[in-house]
């Protein structure tokens, strides 16, 4: 299900319990800022999911709220993930899907990056 992006933080949802190592997870890189870990349905040969320490919503949660250095370590995690994994060069996609008409399902901001495979034009 869709969630509606202008709902207050819920604790409780997966990704929190992921943080808090509630739930395993496969984990990819961690530092201060980020967490990163393999999806559980991946949609290419490398899909992680890259996601904020703090809690934020959605990526238009995390733009309003969060601090400087959270959205400057946030960012150059995924960089560096990318860089790490050996991504740049054959390339990757970045995906961030925020609300109901953009489908996202958990309501903790996460940047999905998807590579491996030639990925095709993009979709709207
Ligand atoms: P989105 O539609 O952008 O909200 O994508 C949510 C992604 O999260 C989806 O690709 C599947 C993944 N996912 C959901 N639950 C879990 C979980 O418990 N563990 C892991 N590793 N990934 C999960």
């Amino acid at each position: 299900m869709p969630i509606d992006a202008t709902q207050p933080y819920d604790n409780q949802n997966i990704f929190a319990k992921i943080l808090r190592g509630e739930i395993p997870s496969k984990a990819v890189y961690e530092d201060d800022y980020a967490y990163a870990f393999h999806d559980i349905n991946p949609q290419a040969p490398t899909h992680i999911l890259v996601i904020p320490r703090g809690a934020y919503v959605s990526w238009d949660d995390f733009s309003a709220r969060a601090s400087d250095a959270e959205i400057a370590g946030f960012i150059r995690a995924v960089g560096h993930i990318a860089r790490e994994n050996g991504l740049v060069a054959p390339g990757y996609r970045l995906l961030a899907n925020a609300g109901i008409n953009a489908h996202q399902e958990v309501p903790h901001l996460h940047v999905h990056i998807f590579a491996g495979r030639p990925l095709g034009p993009m979709l709207a």
